[in-house]
């Protein structure tokens, strides 16, 4: 394929670690160099799906733990198809939170493990790169109080660094930390570098799949 395919880059991290605003940075940079790129997230919450996950999130209505975890999964395999069709017309896609974020925060409830957690995600496009926003709770306090969402409590925040943290042990999957305690353009400029690096290596390679 002429110039290749474009690179999956995933962002995860703590909350308020400025996933969304390094995401629409990178964009905008990458475009601005001239390569092609778009922006993805997930939760996707203008779906049915998406918006069955919103209105979870806001409190507005129960599921079961399961249940959720299933709509969060589906809510990726619906964007499956599109995702890799822009993938291979070279376009670079840069991801606001993925299965990263599914498996960490269902499994830092009680009576769920990390395996039945990855399951539902596996076979997804698999990330070139996945950026780890590193930031303390104390930090992560000081751009602002927790909302209303659920999650957004510091006890299950911890659980979920720790899902986080097997997650990253593991070397098939190309993790790199970053330390979003630095300031919004610091933090850019390194992410702008360690992306538009993955995007010249992987151009050539095949897309692999999560978790296979
Ligand atoms: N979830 C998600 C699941 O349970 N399962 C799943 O499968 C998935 C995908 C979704 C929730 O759903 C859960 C996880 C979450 O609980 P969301 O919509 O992604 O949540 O979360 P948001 O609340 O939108 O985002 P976060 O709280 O995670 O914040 P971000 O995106 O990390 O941070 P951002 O960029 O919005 O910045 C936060 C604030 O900090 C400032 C920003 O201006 C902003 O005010 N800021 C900085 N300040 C100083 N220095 C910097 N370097 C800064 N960067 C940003
Ligand atoms: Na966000």
């Amino acid at each position: 394929m002429a110039g290749g395919r474009g690179a999956l880059i995933v962002l995860e991290g703590m909350d308020r670690a400025g996933k969304s605003t390094q995401c629409r940075r990178l964009v905008q940079a990458l475009q601005a160099a001239g390569h092609r790129a778009d922006l993805l997230r997930f939760p996707e919450r203008t779906t049915e799906i998406g918006q069955l996950i919103s209105a979870y999130l806001a409190r507005e209505r129960e599921l079961e733990d399961h249940a959720v975890h299933l709509l969060f999964s589906a809510n990726r395999w619906e964007h499956v198809t599109l995702m890799k069709e822009k993938l291979h017309q070279g376009i670079t896609l840069v991801v606001d939170r993925y299965a990263f974020s599914g498996v960490a925060f269902t499994s830092a409830k009680e009576n769920f493990c990390l395996e039945w957690c990855k399951q539902t995600d596996a076979g997804l496009p698999k990330p070139d790169l996945i950026l780890f926003l590193q930031l303390s709770p104390e930090e992560a306090a000081a751009r602002g109080n927790f909302g209303g969402e659920r999650y957004e409590n510091g006890a299950f925040q911890e659980k979920v660094l720790q899902s986080f943290r097997h997650l990253m042990k593991e070397k098939t999957l190309n993790w790199k930390t970053m330390d979003a305690s630095k300031s919004i353009e610091d933090l850019h400029r390194e992410i702008k570098t360690v992306a538009e690096k993955t995007m010249q290596e992987v151009k050539d390679e095949p897309l692999g799949e999560l978790w296979k």
